[in-house]
């Protein structure tokens, strides 16, 4: 039988040191920082790309390091990535919320990050081979569109992104194909968001990269219920098929993961959690995920891909890409 009482927190596992970094971790004067992008570097420790909102409410980029991917983290002294609004005016108003892949046939990492002015938010795509330089590739999807995440490898010869256009009918999560990351075609809707009273109604967007599985691309999205005091973010899962992205396999119908933590009900922006990044343990089976929360601090939680994989055997149904 369903489970539609699954507690929150089963699946994912606060760190006991959360929030793991705040503004007062930051070598100059911000606001908040949140909504990171996570990736191992070759050394093994942990890269985050941090989204930074400064004093203006604009936001940029900046770069923390740790060994343990726990605490001991280095923060860039200066911001790393920050708008540049004379070449890439689509940065006007800020960067936000990477998302890393590393592409072993580019030996690069991919970022794909949240470019905003005055045509909304858009999806911009950077290389980068050390979080130092970026080769700036400018806006690939525009307004309005966000939550976007390279796929690591081509899919039947062509890149593959996923991504989240809203439009009057809802903000729904939608694949789109490139031979060479610059022009983007062969769009398709992936999965819907549902309607009504659900927990994941009229926005959904993808979280963190999608983790590569033997049973298909296991990927966490958002949902946003929208409540007379405000938006609750929540977190969902659901399974894609591996050569073909485009095949929802099983989507869970509860949420697994909610604020409830004093740090993700209370901050600038509350009841939110919002992961942007995970990074994978040695043993292929534990995740760490990064995520903001309240978009005020970052925090961490961990989950085990088996465990994650066996609840949406017992809780998931194949025919959810569409909202009943
Ligand atoms: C979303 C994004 C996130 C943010 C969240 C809650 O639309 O803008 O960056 O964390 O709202 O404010």
């Amino acid at each position: 039988m369903t489970d539609h009482t699954n507690p929150n927190g089963t699946l994912l596992h606060r760190h006991p040191s959360n929030p793991i970094l705040t503004s007062r971790d930051w070598p100059y004067p911000i606001n908040s920082v949140f909504n990171a992008g996570a990736t191992l570097l070759e050394d093994g420790s942990t890269l985050l790309l941090c989204r930074v909102e400064d004093r203006r409410g604009l936001s940029h980029l900046c770069a923390a390091r740790s060994v343990n991917g726990v605490d001991g983290w280095k923060v860039d002294p200066t911001p790393t990535l920050v708008p540049d609004a004379d070449r890439y005016p689509e940065e006007l108003w800020g960067i936000e919320d990477a998302r890393i892949v590393f592409v072993p046939e580019l030996k690069q990492y991919v970022v794909t990050y949240t470019s905003y002015s005055r045509g909304g938010p858009g999806v911009s795509l950077a290389l980068t081979k050390d979080f130092r330089t970026f080769e700036r590739y400018g806006v690939i999807m525009p307004p309005d569109d966000k939550d976007s995440a390279l796929l690591p490898r081509k899919i039947n010869g062509y890149w593959a992104l996923i991504h989240r256009p809203m439009t009057p009918l809802g903000s729904h999560m939608w694949i789109s194909y490139s031979p060479d990351l610059h022009h983007w075609g062969h769009h398709r809707l992936i999965l819907e968001a549902r309607r009504g009273a659900w927990w994941d109604a009229n926005k959904i967007g993808l979280s963190p990269p999608p983790i590569e599985t033997s049973r298909g691309w296991l990927t966490l999205y958002h949902g946003v219920r929208h409540t007379p005091s405000g938006c609750l973010y929540r977190l969902g899962v659901a399974l894609f098929d591996l050569e073909n992205p485009e095949k929802c396999l099983s989507r869970g119908d509860s949420w697994i993961f909610g604020p409830e933590a004093d740090y993700e009900r209370n901050g600038d922006v509350a009841d939110v959690v919002f992961p942007c990044g995970y990074t994978m343990n040695p043993d292929g089976d534990t995740i760490n995920i990064y995520y903001g929360a309240a978009d005020s601090s970052i925090a961490l939680a961990r989950a085990s891909v088996r465990s994650l994989l066996e609840w949406l055997d017992a809780n998931g149904s194949s025919d959810r890409r569409h909202s009943p």
